[in-house]
This record gives structure tokens, C-alpha cells and sequence, in this order.
């Protein structure tokens, strides 16, 4: 009860703070908005042309920022350009009517509440199902948001955002049509690995499109083989630093031409350097990839990747600002405790419970006396996630329920208790008081002013 009355404090501060600062952005606009959008859009465009060494970086949002809103809506394509992207990378479909449709499963099952084959469903009948919330599942909530069509993508990108077409290779002349319906021929990336016969075919369609050809082990020898124009950016896939198309003489041979893009959501897509890795330090991650020559990178956290390309110390993301944050990592444990399982998630290190009765303890360190706000970064799939306490000295916190985030992957700082500790060491343990399905991270401990 505590907790949720000082959220909703905190959230009220927050409304009127925002509110605002539209009425301040909108009194100052006043230039027409239209002639400033599409200057914009052409230094966008300029700059994913840009292929030299050192070009500035671009981040590419996976799926938009699902994050905040479901993704491949178009409140996440908004979104996600809001939080510093210029590329939205979406997936693309064609419904049983053969509309181009943004849904990255081939059934609607995960991300909406209806079931079945996206080709099995007409575009009338495709909006009538909603999306649930992140990145859905069984247990996610429903939102207002529906499927969006491949135009009203095209159009809530328009003069933003540049939009990665992603899965949509086989049905990138349905793709094309709506790009010309839309006059956004040139904001579209088309994306995929064909052979570059059938690559460069399309690309002479129209000197315009935008291609980006997706390279591997098998794949590294066809970079600089396009007969014509070459692609606009060659996605690296790779697991390990010593494969073929990672090496600084290729990396070279690409910037000839292109840009270097690298997906570092997963391990088996940009090796160990991955977005978990970068938030756990910098340099396990989008530094080792940058370097080595990357200059678009495709994330899940687009916030936190603004914040590092705009000069930010990693070590204080996710920190309340002006605030004095320490973080205990989960598998920094104390001997002892129950069922403690640690796992390695795509570069996060993390703690995975589940049974009722299991307990870590932790030793964290408090700079300065005062009210600190206590939260876990943790994931879940499910909905309940489980329950937890936290104990000082034999001393319970009430009953906190872990949220569900939609993934094991979709890592969140939930906000857990707040308490007056102060300056010195304490120790504290983390309880599972009921079944829990979630895997914590960190606990993070903000000192409140
Ligand atoms: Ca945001
Ligand atoms: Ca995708
Ligand atoms: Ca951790």
C-alpha cells in the first residue's frame, strides 16, 4: 500500500512537469512544420549514405520501443524515434487479402488475442484483434493498439525515421507499391540475403531503394560483388571475433561503399557484445562492436544507447538523475541461501527463481543516510510473476509482486519498497514467498532527496 500511494505521488509530479513542457514546445514552434520534417528527413537520408570510417552512429529500434508500447505498433514506431532511433526496424506480412501487415510471428498467437496464420486472415478481420502489451505472450495485458498496415507505418515514419523492412524479402514488390503509394520509397531499408543476382535485380528497379544485404560465414565473399549500385549497409551476422566477415580487411571493403550495420540483441548475432553485455559495461559490448567498425546498431534499448552516443557514463544509466544510486548484482551473493541459480541471459548475469522458500542474502553498501527507494531489475514471462519480501535483520518488507515484462529477454527496474538505511553496511536478503517465474539482475537502491 505504501509503495503504490508514493508512486502515484511520483506520477502526478511527473504529469504536470510534462504538461508543461508541451505547452512550452508548442507555443515556440512556428516555422511550417512540413517544409522542416522533410529537411530533416534529408540529412537523415545523407547520413545512412554516410559510409565512411568514422560516420556517426545510427541505432536502428528493434521491433520500435516495445518497451513502452506493443511491438510493431505504431505507438512504438512513434515512440521510438521520440527515444532517439532513426531507423525503426519493423516485420512485415501479407494477409490472406495480400496487404502488408507489421507482425513478426507467422500467427498471431504471441502478440494478439486471437489465434492463428496471419495469411489465413483478411485485413478486416486482422483489426479487429488487439495487441497485448511488450512483447505479448500468453499472460500479457491486451491494449487498445491493433495490427498496423505497412502504410500506416510508412506514414507515422515519414519524414522522422528511416524503416527497416524486416522478414519481408519474398513480398518486397507488395512492399515496394505501398512505398510509392506512400512517397516513401526512400525512407524504407529493404533487408535480406538473396543472392546478389536477385539483389542487385531489384535494386535497378528503382534507383532509390534502399538495400541492406545481411552477410555470415557462408556469405562474407560477396560483399563488393554487386554488379551495379552497391547495398546501402551490409548487416554482419556473427558468434565468434574470428569469423570471416567480422575481419578489419572486410570491414573495409564494405566501407567502400556502406555502412556497417550489427544486430546486438543476441549472442548468436553479434558474438558476446550484446546490449545486456553494454549495460553491464560499455566495453563488453557496443564499444568492442563500434570499434571494430560498426556504425548501425540494432537494440532493444534504445534510451540507454542515446544516452552512451550522446556522451553518457553507463555506470550512472538508469540512475534517478541527481540522485545517489547503488546497485547490488543478484549474483553477487552471499555464501549461503537457498536454490540460488545463476545464468547467463544473452549478457546479463542473473539470478533465476522460482520455488517458494528460496532466499539470497547481500551485502550493499550505503553512502549517505537518508530514504531510499528500492527496486529489482528483473524479467518475466508470465503473469503472476511470483512474490518476494525483503528481510533486514529478521525484519519483512510486505509482499511485492514481480510484474510481468512479456519476456525473459525484456528486462525492467520495478520499484520494490522504500526504507531509511543509513550510512554503512547493511546486509539484507531477497525471499520468494510465492512460486516466481522471473530472473532479477540487480537490486538498485536510489537515495530519495
Ligand atoms: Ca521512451
Ligand atoms: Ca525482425
Ligand atoms: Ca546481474
Amino acid at each position: 500500500m505504501k509503495i503504490k500511494k508514493l508512486l502515484i505521488v511520483g506520477l502526478a509530479a511527473t504529469t504536470i512537469a510534462n504538461v508543461g513542457a508541451t505547452q512550452q514546445a508548442s507555443a515556440s514552434i512556428a516555422t511550417p512544420s512540413s517544409i522542416t520534417d522533410s529537411n530533416k528527413f534529408d540529412k537523415l537520408h545523407s547520413k545512412l549514405l554516410d559510409h565512411r570510417k568514422n560516420a556517426p552512429l545510427m541505432i536502428t529500434a528493434h521491433r520500435g520501443q516495445w518497451r513502452e508500447y506493443p511491438e510493431n505498433s505504431l505507438g512504438a514506431i512513434k515512440e521510438a524515434i521520440k527515444d532517439g532511433a532513426e531507423i525503426v526496424e519493423i516485420d512485415v506480412m501479407l494477409t490472406a487479402d495480400g496487404v502488408p501487415v507489421l507482425m513478426h510471428d507467422s500467427t498471431v498467437d504471441r502478440t494478439t488475442n486471437g489465434t492463428g496464420k496471419v495469411s489465413d486472415f483478411t485485413l478486416a478481420e486482422i483489426k479487429e484483434l488487439r495487441l497485448k502489451e511488450g512483447l505479448g505472450g500468453k499472460t500479457a495485458k491486451l491494449t487498445d493498439y491493433t495490427v498496423p498496415t505497412l502504410e500506416e507505418a510508412m506514414l507515422a515514419a515519414k519524414d522522422r525515421a528511416i524503416v527497416n523492412l524486416d522478414k519481408g524479402w519474398k513480398i518486397r514488390e507488395e512492399m515496394y507499391d505501398v512505398l510509392v503509394k506512400t512517397d516513401t520509397v526512400d525512407h524504407g531499408l529493404f533487408k535480406g540475403s538473396p543472392n546478389v543476382e536477385e539483389a542487385a535485380e531489384f535494386m535497378a528497379m528503382d534507383p532509390e531503394i534502399l538495400y541492406m544485404h545481411i552477410i555470415n560465414d557462408n556469405t562474407a565473399d560477396t560483399v563488393d560483388t554487386f554488379p551495379g549500385r552497391q547495398p546501402v549497409a551490409y548487416e554482419i551476422i556473427f558468434n565468434d571475433l574470428k569469423n570471416p566477415q567480422i575481419q578489419p580487411e572486410k570491414i573495409q571493403q564494405i566501407q567502400k561503399n556502406s555502412r556497417v550495420f550489427v544486430n546486438v540483441m543476441w549472442y548468436d548475432l553479434a558474438g558476446k557484445y550484446t546490449d545486456e553485455a553494454s549495460l553491464r559495461d560499455v566495453n563488453l559490448g557496443w564499444k568492442v562492436v563500434t570499434d571494430l567498425g560498426a556504425n548501425i546498431l540494432q537494440t532493444d534499448n534504445v534510451e540507454a544507447m542515446d544516452y552512451w552516443r550522446d556522451g553518457g557514463n553507463m555506470k550512472f544509466w538508469d540512475a534517478q538523475k541527481g540522485n545517489r544510486t547503488v546497485r547490488v548484482q543478484a549474483e553477487d551473493y552471499l555464501p549461503g541461501g537457498q536454490g540460488v541459480d545463476v545464468s547467463d541471459s544473452n549478457g546479463a548475469i542473473v539470478v533465476n527463481s522460482n520455488q517458494e522458500g528460496e532466499w539470497a542474502k547481500y551485502e550493499v553498501n550505503i553512502p549517505k543516510s537518508g530514504l531510499y527507494k528500492i527496486s529489482g531489475r528483473v524479467s518475466a514471462s508470465v503473469a503472476p510473476a511470483g512474490t518476494i519480501r525483503l528481510e533486514w535483520d529478521g525484519d519483512f518488507s510486505e509482499e511485492i509482486e514481480v510484474e510481468n515484462t512479456t519476456n525473459n529477454r525484456a528486462f525492467e527496474l520495478q520499484e520494490w519498497d522504500y526504507r531509511y538505511l543509513e550510512k554503512g553496511t547493511h546486509t539484507f536478503a531477497v525471499h520468494i514467498t510465492e512460486p516466481s517465474f522471473h530472473q532479477l539482475d540487480y537490486i538498485q537502491f536510489d537515495l530519495q532527496k
